[in-house]
């Protein structure tokens, strides 16, 4: 039996990098049924070389699919994810609406594979959010090697975490500032072309905000709930790729070569790493890639066991989709689902 999915969200930035990846990776998907809302019915999208026609979400019969990638945001999520669970299909879910859900595990399958076990709980397994993926495939491999007491984190996160809309965002105001006519900001607080604003979802009354406290909260689900995090979410006018100024304390001693050599045997991180010629990561050069990038990695002498380093992944990818999809590929590794 090859498996039956549906996509919600199909017209999305992670929803059609869900169905490019799929299509990379060769998953096994007998049917793919691509879901939108009622005013996108019949809009078509791209699935390898075959083109889908968006069917409508809510006139959509979920029994009959064995697993739903979902990235439509957490309030559709939320009315959604359940109904669909008690339909029989397992929901894989890109929102934050579950991600703390005790009864919903919350998944990097490098890091916390086995944890997808627990999915029959609610029919629902949840994407972390796109800075903590790329941060946990960082620290796990580190933490195993050296026990992490404390992560100083900070992010650059791209207009693309922001779906289209930030995107559009960009490009429109990078244009009309050269020529002195410039959209007033809209999807952000504050000009993004030209600029940087450190304030990415909304503050909390601890003065953080909510994407920074996703990082520590889904931070300590997935890898320990001992691992101290701080952290500063900023928006930077970088379309495709997320960044990670990231300052460890460690339990352990260990060396810069100690810590390339955790990274590097970790599935999905590469080291770039390499001053003398030169060598470290950008988001330009990691757009389009499955893997994490580790640069930059140097001993902080402040603290008795320090080290910092530089982290980059593709957030539409690894931040997103491509973790999603690793996670129904799981599904099947572990035999829930059937290929
Ligand atoms: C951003 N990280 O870059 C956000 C987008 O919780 O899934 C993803 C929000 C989430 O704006």
């Amino acid at each position: 039996m090859a498996i039956k999915v549906a996509i919600v969200g199909a017209t999305g930035n992670v929803g059609r990098e869900l169905l490019n990846i799929m299509d990379e990776r060769d998953f096994p998907a007998a049917e793919v049924h691509a879901l939108a809302s009622r005013r996108s019915k019949g809009r078509e999208v791209s699935y390898g070389d075959k083109t889908l026609k968006c069917e409508v979400l809510d006139d959509f019969d979920f029994s009959k699919v064995d697993v739903v990638l979902m990235s439509a945001g957490g309030t559709l999520s939320k009315e959604w994810a359940e109904k669909i669970g008690k339909q029989g299909a397992i929901v894989i879910d890109n929102s934050s609406a579950w991600r703390m859900d005790p009864d919903v595990p919350l998944v990097v399958p490098e890091v916390n594979g086995e944890d997808v076990l627990g999915y029959d709980k609610k029919m629902i397994i949840a994407n972390p959010n796109c800075s903590t993926a790329q941060l946990v495939m960082a620290l796990k491999p580190l933490h195993d090697a050296a026990k992490i007491k404390r992560v100083v984190v900070s992010t650059y996160q791209s207009v693309s975490g922001s779906g289209k809309s930030g995107m559009d965002e960009l490009w429109n105001q990078t244009k009309g500032i050269f020529v002195n006519d410039a959209p007033e900001p809209e999807e952000y607080p504050r000009q993004i072309a030209f600029n940087v604003i450190p304030m990415i979802g909304s503050f909390r009354e601890d003065g953080f905000t909510d994407e920074e406290a996703k990082m520590w909260n889904e931070t300590h689900k997935m890898i320990d709930p001992e691992i101290k995090v701080t952290v500063t979410c900023v928006r930077v006018p970088v379309f495709v790729g997320h960044s990670e100024s990231v300052n460890i304390e460690f339990e352990e001693a260990i060396t810069p070569e100690q810590a390339r050599e955790a990274l590097r045997n970790f599935d999905g991180v590469q080291v770039i790493d390499n001053p003398e010629e030169d060598q470290y990561i950008t988001p330009v050069e990691c757009k389009g890639e499955w893997d994490t990038f580790v640069s930059r990695i140097r001993v902080d002498n402040t603290v008795e066991h320090g080290l910092s380093l530089w982290v980059v992944a593709d957030n539409l990818r690894k931040g997103a989709a491509l973790n999603t999809v690793q996670i129904a590929e799981e599904l099947i590794k572990r035999g829930v689902l059937s290929a």
